[in-house]
C-alpha cells in the first residue's frame, strides 16, 4: 500500500523523512482524502501551517510556507530571461508555481499535471489555483509530462519541473533521458529549472545528476533555499541553460510583492556548501 500521512486516529499527519525521523502536524480537521489512480491525496488543516497537502504521505504544500518553495522554483529563471513568452510547468498541480509564473509578462503558460484529482482537490482547498487557471494566459493539460513533451510541437523559453522527490515514482523525472527530451523542446536561449530534492537526504542523487547535467548544458548550477516542512529543511533546485548564466545578469526582472526572493537572495542562493560541492565534484 502507498504511504499515507494520517495516523489511524486521524489526529496527526506526518511524513517520515528517514526511517527514524520526520515532520508531524496536529490535525485540526481532515479536509480531503482520496486514492486517485496515481496516488493517495490528503489535505488537512493545521493550526500553524494552515492547509497541508500530502501526496503518498509526502508534504507537498502548506499554506504557510509554500512561498519559499514556489518563489525559489520560479523566479530565479523568470527574472533572468529577457523575454519569457512561453513557459511550461511539469507537475505542480497545486498551482503555486503557475501563480508565480503569471506574475511575469508571459504570453502563455502550460500546466502539465498527470493527476486530475490533484487539480480538483487543490481547486477547492487552495483557491490560488482556480484564480491562476482562470488567467487567459494559462492552459491546463492533464497529461503525463514525459508524454506531453514528446508530442508537443511548441518550443519553450522556460521549463519548470515541479515534480516530487528524486526517488520512487518521480525518479524518472530526474533522469538523463528526461532532460535530453526536455532540451529538445527548449529554445536555444531557454532555461530549465527543476526542483532537485533535499540538500542532505538526496546527496547521492544530486551527484548522479550533476554528472550528466554538466555535460548537457553550458550552465548547470544547483541553487538552494529553505522550505521548513520539506525533508531536512533546505531544498535544492537546478538551473540549466546554454546561453544564460544566472550569476551574470545585469538587471533581474523581479515582480513586486514577493515574500522571499529578491536580488540579494538571487546572488546568495547559488553559493554551494562545502559538503555539497564535494559530493557533486
Ligand atoms: N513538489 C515538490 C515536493 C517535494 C517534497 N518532498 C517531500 N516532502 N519529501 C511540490 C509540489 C508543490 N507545487
Amino acid at each position: 500500500m502507498k504511504a499515507q500521512a494520517l495516523d489511524s486516529k486521524r489526529k496527526e499527519a506526518r511524513e517520515y523523512q528517514t526511517r527514524s525521523s520526520g515532520v508531524f502536524f496536529k490535525v485540526k480537521k481532515v479536509l480531503y482524502e482520496k486514492k486517485s489512480a496515481f496516488q493517495k491525496i490528503e489535505i488537512i488543516e493545521n493550526d500553524f501551517y494552515g492547509r497541508v497537502l500530502f501526496l503518498d504521505g509526502l508534504v507537498q504544500t502548506t499554506e504557510k510556507d509554500e512561498f519559499f518553495y514556489h518563489e525559489m522554483l520560479v523566479h530565479p529563471a523568470l527574472a533572468c530571461h529577457s523575454r519569457p513568452e512561453k513557459v511550461m510547468i511539469i507537475g505542480g498541480g497545486d498551482g503555486g508555481a503557475l501563480r508565480e509564473v503569471l506574475k511575469h509578462p508571459v504570453k502563455k503558460a502550460w500546466l502539465v499535471e498527470i493527476d486530475q484529482e490533484v487539480i480538483r482537490a487543490c481547486e477547492k482547498y487552495f483557491p490560488w489555483l482556480d484564480k491562476a487557471l482562470s488567467d487567459p494566459r494559462a492552459e491546463l493539460a492533464i497529461a503525463d509530462g514525459f508524454e506531453f513533451i514528446q508530442r508537443t510541437t511548441e518550443k519553450f523559453d522556460v521549463i519548470i519541473v515541479d515534480s516530487s522527490d528524486p526517488v520512487g515514482p518521480s525518479a524518472i523525472l530526474h533522469a538523463k533521458d528526461f532532460y535530453q527530451k526536455l532540451k529538445k523542446v527548449l529554445k536555444p536561449d531557454g532555461i530549465i529549472v527543476a526542483q532537485a530534492g533535499s540538500q542532505l537526504l538526496h546527496l547521492e542523487e544530486h551527484a548522479q545528476k550533476a554528472k550528466f547535467l554538466k555535460k548537457m548544458f553550458r550552465f548547470a548550477r544547483f541553487y538552494f533555499g529553505p522550505v521548513p516542512t520539506y525533508p531536512v529543511g533546505t531544498w535544492c533546485y537546478t538551473f540549466l541553460s546554454d546561453r544564460i548564466d544566472p550569476l551574470k545578469i545585469k538587471k533581474l526582472r523581479i515582480p513586486a510583492g514577493l515574500n522571499y526572493y529578491n536580488a540579494e537572495i538571487h546572488q546568495a542562493c547559488f553559493a554551494t556548501p562545502a559538503f555539497f560541492e564535494q559530493a557533486i565534484k
